[in-house]
């Protein structure tokens, strides 16, 4: 199998049909890695695809060339079993070549199975045990803050993880220290690893359960490019109190036979499987080819 190429884009940051024309090529990307692996997890990468783009294409100031830059803006990932869009991502922004999304989950790939940075130094944190990310999030924030830092800090968080109360916890430490600095953007995809979030432990009302701790809450559909994008600078100009963005999503996007069944959460698909998703991608990317440029400020 092979991963697509780089395109030349001619302003990604602004215009909403190349970022359209990423988040496809990344879903390609996800599909490819897991068939070759013959492991991981579908479902989640696949509906963040729109998410990723924005941020590591618009919204975060990093830099592959200095990663470890002070003034970068930190990005954690929480749920760290949708590696696969992470990955793809950061190979896209140049952090490794393309052709290393191949070796997922092989023996001594610096793309383990779930984010480690042992493997990876140029990585905020390691994740897979979930419910870790948002207390991480917010140590992270408080830091910077301490240091009088501009940074801002990203984290990536399940609905799932919202069934653990270490979340919780770090929702009210981030409330308490008014940590205007940190965003955390929720996949509310309403799946998990064995059914649908509302039979296995009901989250709802979720929005209202951030309110009550604090938070600036904003919900979206995750897959709405401009939605996000307002989502990020509203969350920016939100002063005194962390932002929560509540990105509705669907589990396995763009993959008509995985879209919202919860059976894709952590299986590969087979061979043939892989071949009928990137042929339903690829006539996408033909359609997204076609439409007009949409520039945005
Ligand atoms: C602390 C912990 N408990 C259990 C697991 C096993 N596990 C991996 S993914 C997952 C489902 C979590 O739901 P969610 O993150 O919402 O899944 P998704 O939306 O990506 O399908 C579980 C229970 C884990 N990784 N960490």
């Amino acid at each position: 199998m092979i991963i697509h190429p780089m395109p030349k884009f001619k302003d990604i940051q602004h215009n909403l049909k190349e970022m359209k024309i990423l988040a496809n090529i990344m879903r390609q990307d996800v599909i490819t890695m897991l068939a070759e692996a013959k492991s991981g997890h579908p479902a989640g990468p696949l509906g963040m695809a729109e998410i990723f783009v924005v941020l590591f294409f618009r919204e975060m100031h990093h830099d592959p060339k200095y990663p470890l830059d002070p003034n970068r803006d930190r990005f954690v990932l929480s749920n760290g079993h949708i590696a696969p869009i992470y990955y793809s991502a950061l190979a896209r922004s140049g952090y490794f070549e393309l052709e290393k999304l191949l070796t997922l989950r092989k023996l001594g790939s610096e793309l383990q199975g779930h984010p480690s940075k042992d493997w990876m130094p140029y990585i905020e944190n390691s994740s897979g045990p979930l419910g870790h990310g948002l207390s991480i999030a917010c140590g992270i924030a408080y830091a910077l803050r301490y240091d009088k830092s501009l940074s801002r800090v990203y984290c990536v968080t399940s609905d799932g993880e919202h069934q653990e109360g270490s979340t919780w916890e770090a929702a009210m430490l981030a409330n308490k220290y008014k940590l205007d600095n940190l965003v955390n953007i929720i996949d509310r995809n309403y799946i998990q690893i064995d059914g649908k979030t509302e039979e296995v432990m009901p989250l709802e009302p979720l929005v209202d359960k951030y309110k009550a701790f604090g938070w600036h809450t904003i919900s979206i559909n995750g897959h709405d490019l401009e939605q996000i994008i307002d989502a990020l600078e509203e969350a920016r100009k939100t002063k005194g109190r962390p932002t929560v963005i509540l990105a509705n999503t669907v589990p396995g996007k763009g993959v008509k036979f995985m879209e919202h069944f919860y059976e894709w959460h952590g299986k590969p698909p087979k061979k043939e499987e892989a071949e009928k998703a990137l042929e339903e991608l690829s006539e996408e990317l033909k359609l997204l080819q076609k439409e007009q440029d949409v520039i945005i400020p």
